[in-house]
């Protein structure tokens, strides 16, 4: 199966966890997502009280590694999120980046950068649908 890694923000700000959780719940259908924490409600502060940051960034780092494809949720800007997208650029993993339109454009470091697949959505099914794109173009490869 296909391994996605998932990246949305936790110190950056939980505004936007239910959705990650249910975009998560949306690419388990079809693939397994190495990072479903992500969209737990209670991710900050609460789980993260067993684990020090050097273990946390190790473990991403070696799922990173491990990932067929990564995808971003990126309408709540997140240091964490933009260390993960450098990274991954650097070892060549495809990197999608998906932003809701009505809260202003990404980084110019990420639109910039020419490397990120990035698409603004307009609705959650909208969100949804460009997901599905993505992961069609991987399992028909
Ligand atoms: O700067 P931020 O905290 O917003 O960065 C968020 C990004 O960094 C996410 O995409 C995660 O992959 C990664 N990250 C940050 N904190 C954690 C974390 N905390 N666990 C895993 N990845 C993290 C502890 C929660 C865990 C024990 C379930």
């Amino acid at each position: 199966m296909l391994k996605i890694y998932f990246a949305g923000s936790i110190r950056g700000g939980r505004t936007d966890a239910a959705l990650y959780a249910r975009l998560i719940a949306h690419l388990k259908e079809r693939a397994v997502v190495l990072t479903e924490h992500i969209g737990s409600p209670n991710a900050f502060p609460t789980i993260e009280k067993n684990m020090t940051d050097a273990e946390i960034y190790a473990q991403d780092i070696a799922w990173l590694e491990s990932c067929d494809l990564v995808i971003a949720e990126c309408s709540t800007p997140s240091l964490g999120v933009g260390y993960e997208m450098a990274y991954a650029e650097k070892i060549g993993k495809p990197v999608y980046i998906f932003h809701d339109s009505s809260r202003g454009p990404v980084s110019a470091m990420l639109t910039g950068a020419g490397y990120f697949h990035i698409a603004a959505y307009d609705s959650e099914q909208a969100l949804f649908s460009a997901a599905d794109a993505v992961l069609d173009s991987f399992s028909n490869r």
